[in-house]
């Protein structure tokens, strides 16, 4: 690949110092670094800008079928350092800082995370935009700017405690705000109805008003001439209540304000898991009624119509947190243009794509009918109708009983199951890896998969891979460009060209010398943030990832006490040193897991505080771990824990992420690591314990943790542990829920996790060995790259390449 760069470093220099006169009217010999960050963003969102309109009038005179990406979360991190790689000025544009006098890792370093997701699910829909701007689709993506993002995590004594994360005053550069297409979102009323001269009438009365104000990013495809624009909805108050203010009520009219804007003030910090929130119903229908405002708007200007909506647009929620856009659409067919319902119905089932991403009970969206009857009632009326019609349709068609029929219908026992509308209304549901694509089908939505097996695919996930391999890991991008020049970087499965060095030693020992500069650079942001002067000859195992106990952070844990009372028992023992880094944000509200934080934190002291282990045996815990922190980590990592019970993980991607950077995996036959170890071969990946199918055997059984405590020294002695105390501090709660209920089966999974720990270590002192697997892992990582997983969906879900 020999592009051109678009722009030479002359005159990238002379659009910064234009920028400095003519719109932030500042002395570019006096200017901070703030200054020069903000006139290098300016000077890059401008060009994407203009990139901008020469893709979508193109797009727009070819007519080609739209897609819209609706997701409550976009994970999005950083966008400085992407968009000059991706538009292919990186280069240029550290030149020209560089003769400014400026360092472009200090600009860097100034932008802070677009923190608007909490993990997998949103930082997906972030990769997903690349992906789609790279593969040059005409794509939006949209959701909330939330004024607070994932709250900030700070660990005091052991201890997770959050602060508001503040984005704006660093992130607003980046966004473009369209007052122009500003869209009234309309909130509860009651609808009046009624019949006169033989038509219907309808009025929905005595609503509230709030608007939404669209602010849009730009993300840029690699060197492709596509970009994506993602559309972010902040809300506004129509106002002051005027009527409170001419009671000469100032302050209530100024508190009407502050509630309606409430909607885009913070993301909700929970992870797998819903809480039936009034706040958060609120935020959903605003994003949905302001997108399908939106879309069917964009649609009208093209076309002058809708009734080829469903043949122009392909609009794919993200999770069930967007599938009020469903009756959103239905509404504004029904009541604005006055299609009747089978023509309404119609373009929505051809519109509307869902995808799941977890078959967690406790994560399935339900809504107490009567809380959001009050707030949506228009949109309740439609619900219900789609439900009836659907009841009517089993039991007529299908002839199916009442109790087939309650478990499947929309409305059951006072709620609202939005997971049930998405399966019923969606023209596709797909999971996110092979396996958990296989799960929904056999449990969750079997009923659903028996009547429309059709409905049912599967798209793996797939991550950014420039942003953690070229932009991210210089020391494997060039040994990669050495050896197998750079055509993956747009193809990402010629990775697999780099097997051809596996028996090459010099190839090999470049490999090691990468890692070793990369652990070496993370050790150093340790010692700076934390003071630990981590061993970089020590085996790097890695498990980043939001906290939850289906992921058994704590089987991890568990295993490193295990450990750490082996080294007191044998003291000489020959032993492979390993630091054990953790990265996890706890839900605020999830109490076992801050105790599980605590728990490793403690350990950490308790090794730490021991100087006859600790060059042996380390923790880190990384604080506030980010998007930005894990592009520091992944190239470091040498083990990735993929560790969850099996059937439980849908995907994952930071196992992609680690792989791509020539981590081993070490973990369950779950969500993607199963295709992981498909791609890589058995040899080069480290599976353990129980599959699916044993899980579901063992849990049919009567699962018993005690039986394994009986059974295991080294279990009963940890366990123990937790209840008496370390460092003085006890944790009852972990050790008890283990012991009599252990839900995600840690202790069944023990021993075969100790085993295949020592044999990582094993592994480990064949140095060659451990790099050529290494050199394996990052060869057949191309199949996880978004670009794969993008090309997936235009072909078999959104129908594209017809
Ligand atoms: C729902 C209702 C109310 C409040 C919050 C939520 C909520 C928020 C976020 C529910 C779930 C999430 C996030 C889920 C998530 O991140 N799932 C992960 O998605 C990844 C991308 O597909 C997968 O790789 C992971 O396996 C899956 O856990």
């Amino acid at each position: 690949m020999n592009i051109k760069p678009p722009f030479t470093k002359e005159k990238l220099k002379q659009l910064i110092l234009l920028t400095f006169q003519n719109d932030m009217l500042i002395d570019p010999e006096h200017a901070s670094d703030e200054a020069y960050y903000e006139a290098l963003c300016r000077v890059t969102r401008d060009i994407l800008s203009e990139k901008l309109q020469v893709f979508s009038a193109h797009n727009n005179a070819r007519a080609a079928k739209k897609v819209y990406y609706l997701s409550m979360e976009f994970l999005m991190g950083r966008s400085l350092k992407n968009s000059l790689y991706n538009l292919n000025i990186q280069e240029a544009m550290t030149g020209a800082l560089s003769e400014l006098g400026v360092d472009i890792e200090k600009m860097y370093a100034l932008e802070p995370d677009a923190g608007l997701g909490n993990g997998g699910l949103g930082r997906l829909a972030a990769c997903y935009m690349d992906a789609m701007a790279t593969e040059e689709l005409p794509a939006m993506g949209y959701s909330i700017l939330y004024e607070f993002g994932i709250f900030k995590q700070n660990i005091i004594d052991g201890w997770q405690t959050e602060t508001p994360d503040y984005w704006l005053p660093g992130g607003s550069v980046w966004l473009k705000v369209k007052p122009d297409r500003t869209v009234p979102i309309r909130f509860g009323g009651r609808i009046e109805e009624g019949w006169e001269n033989g038509h219907h009438w309808m009025n929905h009365v005595d609503y509230q008003t709030v608007y939404a104000v669209p602010h849009d990013m730009y993300v840029p495809g690699f060197r492709s001439d596509g970009i994506a624009i993602l559309r972010l909805w902040k809300a506004q108050s129509p106002g002051f209540d005027m009527e409170s203010f001419n009671r000469g009520d100032y302050v209530n009219a100024m508190g009407a304000a502050s509630v309606s804007e409430a909607i885009s003030k913070v993301l909700y910090p929970n992870d797998n898991h819903q809480q039936g929130k009034m706040l958060r119903l609120k935020q959903q229908y605003f994003l949905c009624a302001a997108s399908i405002s939106d879309i069917t708007r964009r649609h009208i200007t093209l076309y002058g119509t809708l009734d080829n909506f469903g043949e122009k647009n392909a609009i794919q929620i993200n999770d069930t947190h967007p599938t009020l856009a469903i009756p959103e659409l239905m509404r504004v067919l029904l009541d604005d243009c006055g299609y009747s319902w089978e023509k309404s119905w119609d373009i929505v089932t051809r519109s509307f794509a869902y995808t799941n991403h977890t078959v967690m009970a406790e994560a399935l969206e339900k809504w107490g009918a009567d809380v959001f009857r009050s707030l949506l009632p228009r949109i309740y009326q439609i619900i219900q109708e789609i439900d009836r019609r659907f009841c009517e349709e089993l039991q007529q068609k299908y002839h199916y009983d009442q109790y087939d029929i309650d478990r499947m219908r929309v409305l059951y026992d006072f709620q609202v199951r939005m997971a049930n509308l998405a399966v019923i209304a969606c023209h596709s549901v797909n999971g996110v890896s092979k396996l958990h694509s296989q799960i929904i089908k056999d449990s969750v939505f079997h009923d659903y998969y028996r009547l429309f097996p059709y409905k049912f695919k599967n798209v793996t996930n797939g991550i950014a891979s420039r942003r953690w391999l070229y932009q991210s890991n210089p020391g494997l991008t060039g040994l990669l460009l050495d050896t197998i020049g750079d055509g993956w970087l747009r193809d990402m499965p010629q990775l697999s060209k780099f097997s051809g060095f596996a028996d090459d030693q010099s190839v090999l020992a470049r490999l090691a010398e990468v890692k070793q500069e990369n652990k070496k650079r993370l050790a150093d942001y340790v010692l700076e943030t934390s003071g630990i002067a981590v061993n970089t000859a020590s085996i790097f195992d890695v498990q980043v990832k939001r906290l939850h106990e289906y992921k058994r952070q704590h089987l991890n844990a568990l295993h490193i006490l295990t450990e750490y009372l082996w080294l007191k028992d044998h003291p000489d023992a020959d032993f492979i040193p390993k630091t054990y880094i953790f990265g996890a944000k706890a839900a605020p509200g999830y109490f076992l897991a801050k105790q599980i934080i605590k728990f490793i934190c403690t350990l950490r002291d308790m090794i730490e505080n021991d100087p006859a282990v600790r060059e042996k045996l380390r923790i880190v815990f990384l604080e506030n771990y980010s998007v930005t922190i894990s592009e520091l980590l992944m190239p470091a990592s040498e083990i990735s824990e993929q560790i969850s019970l099996a059937g439980t993980e849908a995907s994952g991607t930071g196992n992609m992420k680690l792989m791509l950077n020539g981590a081993i995996t070490l973990g369950t036959l779950d969500g993607a690591n199963v295709e992981i170890g498909e791609c890589v071969g058995r040899e080069n990946i480290l599976f353990f314990g129980m599959t699916t199918p044993e899980v579901n055997a063992l849990k049919a059984q009567g699962y018993v943790p005690a039986d394994y405590c009986n059974k295991d020294d080294r279990l009963r002695r940890a366990i123990d542990l937790l209840s008496s105390g370390l460092e003085g501090q006890q944790f009852p709660d972990i050790a008890n829920s283990l012991r009599y209920n252990d839900p995600y089966m840690v202790l069944a999974d023990f021993d075969a996790y100790c085993r295949v720990q020592a044999q990582a270590s094993d592994l480990y002192r064949d140095t060659i060995g451990w790099q050529k697997k290494s050199l394996y892992n990052i060869a057949a990582s191309g199949y996880f790259c978004a670009d794969r997983s993008i090309q997936d969906y235009a072909r078999d879900i959104w129908g594209l390449y017809k």
